[in-house]
């Protein structure tokens, strides 16, 4: 992984380049990680033709040294936005880049009084994550792994769902089970909403308990060797009336709209489009009130965005949810949320478990 790390730094300085900046100043954990694999949780990375230096501090400064050799490593004297300045300034950099929307105010000013001398500061967004889109051969082998565990978890809670138990309990659950498969955590607070409240998208947990005739919505991430998954289930806790079934074959199909629009080349408005138009025959439409989904990796809201009008196109290497819902006040919400990785000349759906209603 060492060569990987120092080859995203080249291609980073490839892009610096056309931006006209000699230095760009990385504060986010997870382009770090990307760039040199350290897994600390305070820090700054400056990246430039020269090298690449991590600032931190001393807690992390046997793993900053250890997990990424070819990065010098600077500890922090005595804050970290003062010391990246301090740094900043003694190389002489003509145009610093900064992302704007990483930084605070306050840490910006720091870091730029800090650095003292005539740099230019220009703010240029989002460089990394271009990177971080284009997922290599051994991240996709990374995130197979994480989708299949996520579908496990789900699978190996649906036996949980009676009567009686309470949403935190299944959370609960979810994440006890997605550690002992060997995830390190959930990537975002596990979804578990029983009968009217799944009509609430991200809703937490709850001590409610669960009835029969409910809708039972399921949205669980899993982190595996730092890459997220994320993957939605909905169940119905008895016999389904005519209405839920119709509604979840509206939402089942637009999902495979989507998928099926999600293509190299293909505009991630047109991937949102698919589905919205499919939930537009049934009059379904206006009860989805997301985006269709977004991109997953190292986080599990990532670029590229699939949202209505979005015009940025799918590559080879991105891998993005396709959740498409439908939430109903006072009555619930479906969704269905699977992860799908783009090749040049195919799609994968990189989450195994069948997509068809379950009634328990
Ligand atoms: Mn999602």
């Amino acid at each position: 992984m060492t060569a990987a790390f120092a080859d995203r730094r080249k291609s980073l300085v490839e892009k610096m380049d056309g931006e006209q900046v000699d230095s760009l100043l990385i504060t986010r954990p997870a382009d770090w990680y990307y760039l040199t694999g350290f897994t600390g949780e305070s820090g700054a990375l400056v990246v430039s033709r020269r090298g690449s230096t991590l600032i931190t501090d001393g807690r992390f400064a046997g793993q900053a040294k250890t997990e990424t050799p070819g990065v010098n490593v600077v500890l922090q004297k005595p804050s970290l936005f003062e010391s990246a300045g301090r740094f900043i300034g003694s190389q002489n950099y003509k145009n610093v880049g900064f992302d704007p929307t990483q930084l605070s105010v306050a840490q910006f000013r720091a870091v730029r009084k800090a650095a003292e001398r005539g740099s230019k500061w220009k703010p240029v967004s989002g460089l990394t994550a271009a990177l971080r889109m284009r997922k290599q051969p051994q991240e996709l082998a990374v995130m197979r792994r994480a989708a299949i565990l996520a579908g496990q978890v789900v699978e190996g809670v649906v036996g949980l769902l009676k009567t009686g138990v309470r949403e935190l309990e299944i959370a609960a659950e979810v994440e006890f089970q997605m550690r002992k498969l060997g995830a390190s955590g959930p990537a975002f607070e596990t979804i578990v909403a029983f009968g009217e409240r799944s009509a609430l998208p991200h809703a937490r947990p709850t001590p409610k308990r669960l009835k029969k005739n409910e809708l039972v919505v399921l949205d669980v991430g899993a982190i595996l060797a730092h890459y997220c998954s994320d993957i939605t289930r909905t169940f119905y806790f008895g016999t389904a009336p005519k209405r839920i079934r119709m509604w979840y074959q509206s939402v089942q199909d637009a999902q495979v709209a989507a998928i099926a629009a999600v293509k190299n080349g293909a505009s991630c408005g047109d991937v949102d489009a698919a589905a919205r138009q499919v939930l537009e025959r049934t009059g379904l439409d206006k009860y989805f009130v997301h985006s269709t989904g977004h991109g997953l990796g190292l986080e599990v809201h990532e670029d590229p965005r699939l949202g209505r009008g979005q015009k940025q196109r799918l590559e080879p290497g991105n891998v993005v949810t396709i959740e498409p819902g439908v939430y109903v006040e006072g009555i619930g919400g479906i969704r269905i949320e699977d992860d799908v990785a783009v090749h040049s000349d195919r799609t994968e759906v990189l989450t195994r478990i069948p997509r068809d209603l379950i009634e328990i």
